[in-house]
């Protein structure tokens, strides 16, 4: 207990240390600021109706980074500073490159391929606003009886199912508060609204049926007031000024970043090996690509719900301030982050990462000796870890992204899932009721949480102890014994090592065969003779079960692997692809991947997806308690022994 004030102020110290700006820096909110006076200033601020549906750090090459790395970040070799932005007007879609130092637009190209660009916040807001104003609508909330002005509508994307030009357009459904604040567990049945987002206009109406609206008792889940005490936070207050985003905890060195595409952004981790004195490069850049999200239910009103939500919303725009104490634990550190809004205008996001050392109660590692005489020696440490958090709230869902680096030189991935089911109405208060398929679970009356997935895909941009490397399937194998004279055993399992040559090869259904994926680098060997590497501990295997033929399939083809590995290509980073908005799955990480590139001894980027059926239970409703999912990178012959163990 006693200890903990004192890490804090060890955590703080070093954070203020190494204030020095950093390459992959998120743009400031000066910067984006700066960045929309360019685009006012230019041709593009004279076309009527200018939106800005993304603005980011248009990432300097990755040679500019490691060069300035490498020269110890000296400023010469500092990398201009550029942005990537997205506006749209007079119904094109431009994309454009600012330079922040010359003041001037660098690049300006008009898209006009399939897929649209993010909505932005004030284009949802007002598509479901449409409703309480529209004639039918008012027609068929009096139908049901009920009150319009306890009415809440809200926009959803709506996927692509073949047609050959799309428009930017969402589906708003409705819901009825009534005596409750969770929206979601009283969804108003059988209506399909279609909005035409361009001229934000409702273009079909259909009320196809009624079903009776779930009742309001029982749903509410606001925590009563224990566990979100501002007052006991009081001693983190000083940390929500911290600007910087290098971190320096125990052996690791990185970089933590924020955009509204891909929220938390780890970068250039590189960790401090004991043995050799110097830091070691492990990974460039890692964060999440893309979220695909499902729904398994074919019907008028639910079918389109495919959605993508990195590129359809964005992580980083849905991110969720976070609460001291019930977030994030009291010796937490806070980030916030910037982005534009539609208006160019830097908008910020309070507490939007937060930092903390854990202290779980858990062993790093431990033993117990009885082997030497007269003494039983015991020997260990308690696991100390350093946890960088967001938290994106897309809609109903809530996930928790954490990134957990360890001293013993492992990264822990992990992403919780937490939230409210999508719900859909139904005549049933039983299951003995139902006689056909529902599409999910009846978890209250007249309400089915409807079945589902999530994979959430990450870019993991692994340079291990520098940027070429491989990637290796040590396969196991089971050796059948014929007469063996040694003993009387008749197999055993040994390891055989395959190095994926190509693309194609490094494609990976987990549970197919016994393997261990690693990135190594070829040309790298422990004091040993091993090849120095991270292994890939994947979580729990799930692919997506949709036919390869159904269109929401072909926008999100890659998810039909767990694993990819490609070689490294700047623009290469959404895995559903950029405009992934009604996307055709003419982008993205399965159409680069049928390049078939040589991936040998190359900067290579390994994809990891981590997946979940969500076929929901009654304790699902009416909030959900937390299911985690994840993966782990843990060095294996990277180091000559056990890091732990101080030399
Ligand atoms: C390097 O550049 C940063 C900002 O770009 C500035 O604050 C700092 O003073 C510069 N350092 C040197 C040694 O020139
Ligand atoms: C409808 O709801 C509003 C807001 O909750 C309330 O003020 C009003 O009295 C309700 N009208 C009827 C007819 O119940
Ligand atoms: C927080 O602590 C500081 C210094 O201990 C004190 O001055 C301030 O009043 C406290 N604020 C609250 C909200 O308790
Ligand atoms: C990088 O990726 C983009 C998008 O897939 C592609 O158009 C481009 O040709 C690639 N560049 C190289 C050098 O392969
Ligand atoms: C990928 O390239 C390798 C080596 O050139 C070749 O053997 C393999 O058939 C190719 N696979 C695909 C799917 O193109
Ligand atoms: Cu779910």
């Amino acid at each position: 207990m006693s200890i903990l004030p004192l890490v804090l102020a060890v955590v703080l110290q070093l954070l203020l240390a190494t204030s020095l700006p950093h390459p992959l820096d998120p743009l400031s909110p000066a910067e984006i600021n700066q960045v929309r006076l360019i685009i006012q200033g230019s041709h593009l601020g004279a076309l009527p109706n200018l939106i800005f549906h993304f603005v980011d750090l248009e990432e300097p090459e990755k040679t500019d980074v490691l060069k300035w790395l490498s020269l110890h970040k000296n400023n010469e070799s500092f990398p201009d500073r550029r942005a990537k932005v997205v506006v749209r007007a007079r119904g094109e879609t431009h994309e454009v490159i600012v330079d922040l130092a010359s003041d001037a637009i660098t690049s300006d190209h008009v898209y006009t391929g399939h897929g649209h660009s993010p909505f932005t916040f004030s284009e949802l807001l007002q598509a479901s606003r449409l409703p309480s104003k529209n004639p039918q609508f008012k027609v068929s909330i009096s139908r049901r009886g009920l009150n319009l002005s306890e009415v809440s509508c809200l926009p959803f994307t709506i996927g692509w199912f073949g047609e050959q030009t799309t428009k930017r357009a969402v589906k708003v459904s409705c819901f009825y508060r009534g005596g409750t604040t969770n929206v979601f567990a009283r969804p108003i049945e059988g209506i399909t609204i279609l909005v035409d987002v361009e001229s934000m206009q409702i273009i079909k109406y259909v009320d196809r049926y009624k079903a009776p609206l779930p009742k309001a008792e029982g749903t509410d889940f606001q925590s009563s007031g224990q566990g979100r005490n501002f007052v006991t936070c009081n001693g983190t207050k000083r940390a929500f000024s911290i600007k910087v985003n290098k971190v320096r905890w125990g052996n690791w060195d990185f970089h933590v970043g924020f955009n509204a595409r891909a929220g938390l952004i780890i970068s250039t981790a590189s960790i401090f090996d004991a043995g050799r004195k110097k830091f070691r490069k492990v990974l460039y850049r890692g964060h999440v690509s893309e979220t695909f999200v499902p729904y398994m239910d074919p019907t008028s009103e639910w079918y389109y719900r495919t959605f993508m939500d990195i590129g359809e919303f964005g992580f980083g725009r849905s991110a969720s301030s976070l609460v001291p104490l019930a977030d994030c634990p009291s010796n937490a550190v806070y980030m916030d982050g910037y982005m534009a809004g539609a208006d160019g205008q830097a908008q910020q996001v309070p507490n939007a990462i937060c930092i903390f050392e854990r202290y779980a109660g858990d062993i790093a590692w431990r033993h117990t000796e009885i082997g030497v005489p007269g003494k039983v020696i015991n020997s260990g440490e308690q696991e100390v870890t350093l946890v960088v958090r967001m938290v994106a709230t897309v809609g109903n869902y809530d996930y928790i992204l954490d990134w957990e680096f360890k001293q013993s030189g492992s990264i822990k991935v992990t992403v919780g899932l937490t939230g409210v089911l999508e719900m859909k109405a139904v005549p049933y208060t039983n299951n003995d009721q139902i006689n056909k398929d529902i599409y999910g679970t009846l978890v209250a009356d007249h309400t089915v949480g409807d079945n589902h997935d999530h994979f959430l895909t990450y870019y993991l941009d692994l340079d291990i102890d520098d940027s070429a490397n491989s990637f290796v399937k040590a396969k196991l194998k089971t050796v059948k014994l014929k007469d063996f004279n040694a003993s009387p055993r008749k197999s055993y399992w040994t390891v055989v090592k395959e190095t994926a040559r190509t693309e194609a090869d490094a494609r990976i259904q987990l549970g197919m065969e016994p393997a261990e994926l690693l990135v190594v680098n070829p040309s790298k060997k422990t004091n040993m003779g091993n090849n120095v590497g991270y292994r890939l501990i994947t979580g729990q295997p799930a692919t997506s079960l949709l036919s390869d033929d159904d269109f929401p399939q072909i926008r999100a083809a890659y998810t039909k692997y767990q694993v990819w590995v490609t070689s490294y290509n700047k623009s290469e980073r959404w895995a559903g692809g950029f405009f992934a908005d009604r996307s055709q799955g003419d982008d993205g990480l399965a159409v680069w991947n049928r390049r078939n590139r040589s991936i040998v001894n190359k900067d290579i980027v390994m994809w990891y997806t981590v997946g979940f059926h969500h076929s929901p239970y009654q304790e699902d409703f009416p909030v959900m308690p937390t299911l985690y999912g994840g993966f782990e990178l843990r060095p294996a012959n990277f180091f000559e022994r056990n890091p732990l163990l101080h030399q």
